[in-house]
């Protein structure tokens, strides 16, 4: 039956798992994965612009530029949104558009992100924006990137900059997306730009991303006084392979530690975990941390984004020597717990989700939460009359969102749903293949066309609610 003909009641009969009224229902992205234009209006390189000219560093030698040239094409994609019914659009702030190298502020590259917000006010969706996700100016890091103090204060000068120009309109800042990601994928395990791996500045690095985030905070209160401000982690439920095995409880520790807690705990308790501060005491985490740092990192939030892919479960193995994100453990292994994969590898596990919201629920003090990204790629496959029916997509959608709606029957605050990714875009070293975007993205002719995930996404969105039926 059409949707016109049918009745509130036959529509209310569908609907199951209606979400809590308000809450914001979005979908994300980031500068560097789909802005192209990477030369224009006076950006500069970033970390991500030399990392793609390295021989190997990211598959089939894709680079940032076109990506899904979304620089120019961005009120394309804000009619999109509207036409889907976002309320809210997450996306990031370029640093080396906003000051080149590090350096005096570039007006166009603040005048590109005005457009965007004033376009997405015009069609009622709520610009959230954050302010770093993961595209240092290079120049700074020639200077020593994250391992470098001073990075934290040219992070503050940044921010300055944005906010003078558009403090007075964007509701929703985040200071920074997945700090782990920059600090350990970055400096340990160098898989991320700048591509190092040096413990000790993976360890900096952690150190002055939260400081920078402490400053962030501070710059939003004095010079956005209406807006909600936060910063958005990758999460993850660890779990020890044998939970009767003291080996495997302790690589548990350890991940849970270095995944999460290391964020968690200075950000919303003021500290260090105890036990994390003795872990890195060879890499010098206790001599990084000056008076006052942790005041500033545990300013409060008005907000904290969970970003949800999976879980880890974990047992000790044989030790090996190598870069690793898990500093000073050298014998973790991670297990498969037999669910499906998508097309990253990555096992789909909805209820871990309702273990992250619901252990940030009883483990910390209280914190309005938001899940500010939870995706999947798969291989999306188009059909002869042009349409991509991504029922795999749907289905993690489907579980996610109803993992979600089980956490707040637990009394989590949850408060919102952001999708990764609104399009099809650079996903870092595995490049273009890996598509996790409601919309697909023809990279040749950019042409935008919503896959049927976008369009369950819309129903559920104007529902409020998911369908009694699973997806
Ligand atoms: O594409 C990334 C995003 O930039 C950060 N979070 C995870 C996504 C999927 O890997």
């Amino acid at each position: 039956m059409p949707d016109e003909v049918r009745s509130t009641s036959d529509v209310e009969e569908e609907v199951a798992h209606r979400f809590p009224p308000g809450f914001v229902w979005g979908a994300a992205t980031a500068a560097f994965q789909i802005e192209g234009s990477t030369t224009v209006d006076g950006r500069s390189d970033s970390i991500w612009d030399e990392f793609c000219r390295r021989p190997g560093a990211v598959k089939a030698g894709d680079t940032g530029d076109p990506a899904t040239d979304h620089y120019r094409q961005y009120e394309r994609d804000v009619a999109l949104m509207a036409e889907l019914g976002l309320g809210a659009y997450r996306f990031s702030i370029a640093w080396p558009r906003v000051r080149p190298d590090g350096g005096a502020v570039n007006q166009r590259g603040l005048d590109f992100y005005e457009r965007l917000v004033d376009r997405l006010l015009e069609n009622n969706i709520a610009p959230w924006a954050t302010f770093y996700h993961w595209d240092l100016p290079q120049a700074l890091e020639e200077r020593g990137g994250w391992t470098n103090r001073d990075t934290a204060y040219r992070y503050a000068d940044y921010v300055d900059a944005v906010l003078r120009r558009l403090g007075d309109r964007v509701p929703v800042y985040t200071t920074f997306n997945e700090p782990w990601c920059s600090a350990f994928l970055g400096y340990a395990s160098g898989i991320h730009a700048p591509g190092r791996t040096e413990p000790r500045a993976a360890v900096a690095a952690v150190h002055h991303l939260l400081l920078a985030h402490g400053l962030g905070m501070a710059a939003v209160r004095e010079l956005a006084l209406k807006a909600d401000a936060g910063v958005t982690l990758n999460l993850f439920p660890v779990a020890a392979a044998d939970p009767d095995s003291p080996a495997d409880r302790e690589v548990a520790r350890l991940v849970d530690g270095m995944q999460n807690r290391i964020f968690l705990d200075p950000v919303l308790c003021g500290q260090y975990p105890p036990d994390m501060v003795e872990h890195l005491a060879p890499y010098g985490l206790v001599e990084l941390i000056k008076e006052g740092d942790l005041d500033l990192i545990s300013a409060p939030l008005d907000l904290l984004g969970v970003n949800y892919y999976r879980g880890h479960l974990v047992a000790a193995g044989e030790p090996r020597t190598g870069p690793t994100d898990w500093i000073g453990v050298d014998n973790v292994d991670f297990l498969s717990s037999g669910m499906p994969l998508t097309d990253s590898g990555w096992e789909v596990q909805p209820p871990g989700l309702v273990d992250v919201l619901v252990r940030l629920h009883e483990e910390y003090p209280p914190v309005a939460l938001h899940i500010t990204e939870n995706g999947a790629a798969y291989r999306d496959v188009i059909d002869a009359d042009g349409t991509i029916n991504d029922l795999d997509r749907i289905a993690f959608l489907d579980a996610h969102l109803r993992a979600a709606h089980t956490a707040i029957e637990h009394g989590v605050d949850l408060r919102g749903y952001f999708y990764w990714s609104l399009l099809d875009n650079f996903e870092w070293a595995e490049g273009y293949a890996k598509r996790f975007g409601i919309v697909h993205v023809d990279y040749t002719t950019q042409l935008r066309t919503p896959k049927r995930s976008a369009r369950w996404y819309s129903k559920v969105i104007a529902d409020n609610g998911l369908p009694r039926a699973a997806g």
